[in-house]
């Protein structure tokens, strides 16, 4: 695979940039964070969805030393911004490699970030396998004083029992759902039962993919507590943080 060769390089050649996403709360239209998002500029293809290069990158475990590169640089750039918090994806295949815990613990030391303003964001995919060490790391993290995110909720399997399993801080409802809401009463109860469900359990709910006016009100109305999406940004280069959050202030 072509591709995966010009990964292998990919690290030692900075060939990796991070973009950032406003997470906004919905009750105050306050912004709380950014998501930080990876792009990889391959030399000749251009941008390069992760989409396509990290399922190559879990399958060959370069997804590890790129994935700690991600942390690291996450951290750094948030430790410059104001109050905020960096949210930063997790690849299941991090979960199963050594050194997770210790790896979250030197990146926040390293760049100086207060635990509390790190969120790690977790799919499902995560917690399917030998899920008592996963849900024992899941604690870990949380006892540094990060907060751990349910991430692409309501697609995959969906399991009520990681709920249960461990106290999230926050599921993210997949964007398909609020892509539909217009059209979908499906979409439409879902959203709305996730947004409660979170209520009960005290976990904020975030609304993803909210691209119009409409949406917005529409998940506001479901009960969401909080939304990220192009309606209130795009990801942006770490040079433009500044700027989104005095325009989103
Ligand atoms: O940014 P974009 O929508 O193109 O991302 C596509 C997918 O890649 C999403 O599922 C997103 O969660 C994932 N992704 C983006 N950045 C990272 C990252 O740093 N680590 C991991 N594991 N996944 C990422
Ligand atoms: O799986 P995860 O939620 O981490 O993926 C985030 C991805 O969703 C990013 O690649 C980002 O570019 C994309 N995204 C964020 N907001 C929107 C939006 O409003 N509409 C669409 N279509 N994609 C979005
Ligand atoms: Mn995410
Ligand atoms: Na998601």
């Amino acid at each position: 695979h072509a591709l995966e060769h010009d990964l292998r390089g990919a690290l030692e050649s900075n060939q990796f940039h991070l973009v950032f996403q406003p997470q906004v709360r919905l009750a105050s239209s306050e912004l709380t964070g950014f998501e930080a998002l990876l792009r990889w500029k391959h030399p000749s293809r251009g941008l390069v969805s992760p989409a396509e290069f990290i399922p190559i990158a879990e399958e060959n475990g370069l997804i590890v030393p790129i994935g700690e590169w991600v942390l690291r640089t996450a951290c750094a750039s948030a430790a410059s911004w104001p109050d905020v918090t960096v949210a930063v994806n997790l690849s299941p295949v991090q979960f199963r490699s050594r050194g997770l815990v210790t790896l979250v613990t030197s990146a926040l030391a390293e760049a100086g970030l207060p635990p509390q303003r790190l969120e790690l964001e977790v799919t499902e995919t995560a917690l399917l396998d030998d899920s008592e060490a996963t849900i024992g790391i899941l604690h870990q993290l949380r006892a540094l004083g990060v907060r751990v995110s349910l991430d692409d909720f309501g697609v995959g399997y969906s399991s009520l029992s990681y709920l249960r399993k461990f106290p999230f801080d926050r599921i993210k409802i997949d964007r398909s759902f609020v892509g539909t809401l217009g059209e979908s009463p499906e979409s439409v109860a879902i959203v709305r039962t996730i947004a409660s469900l979170g209520s009960v359990l005290g976990v904020e709910t975030t609304a993803e993919g909210v691209e119009t006016e409409a949406q917005l009100a529409f998940v506001r109305e479901c009960g969401c507590t909080a939304v990220q999406g192009y309606y209130f940004g795009k990801p942006c280069p770490a040079a433009d943080v500044g700027r989104t959050i005095e325009t989103l202030k």
